[in-house]
């Protein structure tokens, strides 16, 4: 058992205020945790402030970018040790964390170091009425200190896809993990002061959203603050973010459709599918919860989904066969078990799962449930209405395109949905309706990290990716030279 510290001004500090680690897949205490007191929260803003004005603020961006690849190496030097820690903490299978979470950890900060090197500047002439004429050139600067609050589903790769472009636009950064999950930012301190990132540029404090995160998201030390969790919690802190007239991004919640046509390839729609409603024990903000397929094909998907779900192994998260771990935490698993009853009061057809697995005495403390899959609700139930956040999904029959795309859109959410089909036509007509931040045809969760993500509606404001985070991570200035 460790203490799992905050990391401020390039140093690990404790406090007298410890909290318990759990993890998941057994329910057993595993680690403390010392939450950051308030006056910790405020040096680690006052180290950020000054660490702009330090060494950090005059490097040039070559400089940083060899930083940056600098802690991608670090991570994946130390890549079984990031591992272990994830998955201790959140309980995922290791194949999964091993070829997504903390490759990606590590990637996020090799891609904005070459999106910042590559990254060109605006110019133009313009005309004089002497004749001389004027040239504008845009130059980029850091937006300054930016608060960074993270969820428990993906936390290495959800923080560093932050952290990475804006440390690679010149900022300084306070970062908050989620309380479940704070292992890997923590141990990122380390990384970050072998690789000589200078004191007070990445900061750490562990500690509730309602404690620790609020306190940071009021100090009006931060100039921007970045956020991935649920949309009520983006809203509180789109309100904090306004006093100051502070720019926020924030990446949400999600209620994503998934389509399948007749036309579809079969086995890749189900295939497909059954990643997208179970993947990380449908802890993704991505994951598809609303399934709706074409009539001629329904019975045949429904039952080839349900022999999918059947087919997943739930089990120890180090055994490589294992492709499905437990929800995050026993009041997760108590809000997803209260779907998975009120979808039966509701008149729900329960075509698999529904309840607790029955797994080795070793696992019998945590935190699992079935893959579950229903049909037969209306539109307007809990279970298709509102974000569960766990590995479950309904299935409605269509009958019409029209039909289907008002279906999927009839949401308040807009992050992403996916649509199986053959037929190229329909694929682009179909996805250029959907009302969301990211549309897949025959895939699901494949990005190009340069693209822009976020979300529409209630998922989400502004985009990041690419060129797209240097918008959010600099303050754009224009030089105007009269010639
Ligand atoms: P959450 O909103 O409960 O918590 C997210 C973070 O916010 C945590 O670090 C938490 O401590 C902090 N927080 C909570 N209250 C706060 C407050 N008052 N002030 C400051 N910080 C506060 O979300 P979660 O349960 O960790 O994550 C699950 C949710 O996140 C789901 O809704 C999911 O869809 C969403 N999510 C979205 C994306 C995306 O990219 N759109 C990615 C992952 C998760
Ligand atoms: O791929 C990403 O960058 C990203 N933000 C993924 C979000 C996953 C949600 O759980």
């Amino acid at each position: 058992m460790s203490t799992v510290k905050s990391f401020i001004n390039g140093e690990y500090v404790g406090s007298d205020e410890l909290a318990d680690v759990v993890n998941p897949a057994t329910g057993e205490v595993v680690n403390q945790y010392c939450v950051a007191t308030e006056a910790q929260v405020a040096k680690a803003v006052s180290s950020a402030r000054d660490a702009l004005k330090g060494e950090w603020g005059k490097l040039g961006t070559q400089e940083r970018v060899e930083i940056l690849y600098k802690i991608a190496d670090g991570i994946n030097a130390r890549f079984e040790e990031f591992l272990e820690a994830e998955c201790l903490d959140t309980g995922k299978p290791y194949s999964l964390a091993r070829h997504i979470d903390i490759p990606r950890g590590a990637a996020n900060f090799k891609i904005f170091a070459d999106t910042i090197k590559n990254a060109g500047d605006e110019a133009f002439h313009m005309a004089t009425p002497d004749g001389t004429g004027a040239l504008n050139y845009t130059v980029r600067k850091p937006k300054g200190v930016i608060g960074v609050i993270g969820p428990w589903n993906l936390p290495l790769l959800l923080m560093t896809w932050k952290v990475g472009p804006a440390l690679a636009c010149g900022n300084t950064v306070v970062v908050k993990p989620s309380e479940e999950t704070q292992l890997t930012t923590s141990l990122l301190g380390e990384v970050m002061n072998d690789a000589g990132l200078p004191p007070g540029v990445f900061n750490v404090i562990l500690g509730t959203g309602a404690k620790v995160g609020n306190a940071l998201i009021t100090n009006p030390g931060l100039d921007a603050i970045t956020f991935t969790g649920s949309t009520p919690t983006g809203q509180r802190i789109a309100e904090a973010a306004a006093v100051g007239v502070r720019d926020s991004s924030l990446e949400l919640g999600g209620k994503n459709p998934g389509i399948v046509f007749a036309d579809c390839d079969m086995d890749k729609a189900v295939e497909g599918t059954i990643r997208s409603v179970f993947a990380n024990c449908g802890q993704v903000c991505l994951g598809t919860e609303r399934v709706y397929v074409e009539r001629a094909i329904f019975d045949e998907f429904v039952q080839r989904l349900k022999e999918g779900a059947e087919a997943l192994k739930l089990g120890d998260p180090k055994d490589p066969e294992t492709n499905m771990g437990p929800l995050i935490s026993e009041a997760h698993r108590n809000k997803v078990l209260g779907y998975y009853k009120k979808a039966v009061d509701e008149g729900a057809t329960v075509v698999t799962g529904g309840g607790i697995p029955d797994l080795p005495s070793e696992l019998k403390g945590g935190s699992w449930v079935e893959p579950t899959i229903w049909t037969g609700l209306p539109e307007d139930a809990a279970v298709v209405t509102e974000e569960i956040f766990g590995p479950c999904c309904h299935i409605a029959p269509f009958d019409s395109e029209d039909e289907v795309i008002k279906l999927a859109n009839d949401t308040s959410y807009g992050l992403a949905s996916a649509v199986w089909t053959e037929n190229v036509s329909r694929a682009h007509r179909v996805a250029a309706q959907m009302e969301c931040g990211i549309c897949w045809v025959n895939s699901w969760f494949l990005r190009d990290l340069r693209t822009p993500f976020g979300g529409a509606k209630q998922s989400g404001t502004g985009r990041e990716g690419g060129l797209h985070s240097l918008e959010f991570y600099t303050e754009l200035s224009n030089i105007c030279i009269k010639l």
